[in-house]
């Protein structure tokens, strides 16, 4: 279902032309607001009177997730502190967290963004929605019970955690959607299999994941144990939370709310931007946003945009679901790895459970090393030896064929790969520089 048909279907001239009024907006609020981009622009030398069209933007300058730490809590606050409703962060493995502080109206626009991204995937009013990501400082839980309450859908605020209770609350109040990251889905999948419950059977026929890296084979695992359709759904704290981009029924890519959120894709080393179809680092500048807003951040996550018209009838640009992130592409013996092209292949190969963790060492010769710890469905375990290092064998093969250097794998028992109720941890680095 579309939400909101005279904004997603929007004629693409006439929501340019929005774009563009907002852009206008937004660069002399940030100006006269915040000393951190006035003094950016100073030094650039470009004014607000300066923007004429879109592609003026260009000359604006970047955001980054340092500028953002350096002017933690509250130094990029564009409007008076009383105006702030709410606020959000993401924890990050090192250094401050990042801050998002939203306005009543930043979080209207969540609602908007987040009613969008459900509805598209099927929810309506008629929904009960077990909503098992995060509540607290991560965006993920409020965003899609925000999002829910709008469409007048029921919610079950779960948050991540205590499955039992949760496959629990599942089969007694009938949910029939579910919000969660996708590696938790498979593992409420698991212990339902555990416990003798078929997901099949239950009245649970959709989901919104996102949150973290997924494959396509991931999604084929999930609709397949629950009998569902699972969409990709994107965002982050920075620019809102959850909802700068969905997928729709037809599964192929995702749709950008870009009357609110204008994406850019850029070479990440030149910073120059990149046209549509070439893989980059995604770029966003929040149109609309009144407590923090940001001219083009650098997401570091890496996609392309897709500007052919979808048959859903929408007409924002979609983006393909990312490819990895310019911070997690591991360099092992100079080559570049990224941990979704070690998921996708091992995807591909029968036997496998779709639970793994890369970790990458130096061994005594100094040299790096990747070991890929899969776990393997039960029977090999039980089957004769040979069975396991056939198995081996063919991952090994497959990895260095994908992947252009050698992985020593290691098969593991069903359940020893630790799991997470929230984002999965698929890379442990062990290297000291
Ligand atoms: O993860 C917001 C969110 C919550 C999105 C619930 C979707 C669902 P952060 O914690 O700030 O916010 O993390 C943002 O997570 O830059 C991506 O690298 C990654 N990410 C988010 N969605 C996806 C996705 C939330 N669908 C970071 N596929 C982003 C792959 C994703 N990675």
């Amino acid at each position: 279902m579309i939400f909101n048909p005279e904004c997603e279907c929007m004629d693409p001239g006439t929501r340019k032309k929005f774009q563009l009024a907002r852009l206008k907006n937004l660069v002399e609020k940030l100006y006269a607001n915040v000393a951190f981009y006035r003094q950016k622009m100073d030094e650039m030398d470009i004014k607000p009177r300066d923007i004429h069209r879109l592609e003026d933007i260009e000359n604006l300058p970047f955001t980054t997730k340092d500028d953002l730490r350096l002017n933690y809590p509250h130094g990029l606050l564009a409007c008076p502190k009383d105006r702030i409703v709410e606020v959000h962060m993401s924890s990050g493995t090192t250094g401050k967290p990042v801050v998002d502080e939203y306005t009543i109206e930043d979080i209207n626009i969540w609602r908007e963004s987040m009613s969008r991204t459900m509805a598209a995937a099927g929810c309506t009013r008629d929904d009960i929605v077990q909503n098992c990501y995060g509540y607290g400082l991560f965006t993920g839980g409020p965003g899609a019970h925000y999002g829910a309450l709008n469409i007048g859908a029921e919610v079950l605020p779960m948050s991540s955690g205590n499955t039992s209770r949760q496959l629990m609350v599942l089969q007694d109040f009938g949910s029939t959607m579910l919000t969660c990251t996708p590696s938790y889905a498979l593992y409420m999948a698991e212990e339902a299999a555990d416990a003798g419950i078929d997901l099949r059977g239950l009245p649970v026929c959709k989901g919104c994941f996102g949150a973290e890296p997924w494959s396509e084979n991931m999604r084929k695992e999930i609709e397949e144990r629950y009998g569902m359709k699972a969409y990709d759904i994107y965002g982050l704290t920075e620019i809102i939370g959850p909802g700068v981009s969905f997928e729709c029924e037809v599964q192929d890519g995702l749709h950008i709310n870009e009357d609110f959120f204008y994406p850019e894709i850029i070479d990440p080393v030149t910073g120059k931007q990149m046209p549509a179809g070439e893989k980059g680092e995604l770029v966003f500048t929040t149109l609309t946003k009144e407590g923090t807003p940001l001219l083009r951040y650098r997401t570091r996550d890496i996609t392309y945009l897709m500007d052919e018209p979808c048959p859903c009838g929408r007409t924002t640009a979609r983006m393909h679901r990312l490819f990895g992130r310019t911070d997690d592409m591991l360099i092992v013996r100079g080559v570049n790895v990224f941990p979704s092209q070690i998921e996708h292949a091992l995807f591909e190969i029968e036997g496998t459970e779709p639970q793994y963790l890369i970790v990458v060492d130096r061994g005594a010769t100094h040299l790096d090393e990747i070991e890929l710890q899969v776990e393997v469905k039960r029977e090999f375990f039980s089957d004769e030896t040979r069975g396991l290092e056939t198995l081996r064998n063919r991952i090994a093969d497959v990895m260095k064929s994908k992947l252009q250097i050698a992985v020593k794998v290691k098969l593991v028992e069903p359940k020893t790969i630790e799991r997470s109720i929230g984002k999965a941890k698929r890379v442990i680095d062990k290297r000291t520089i």
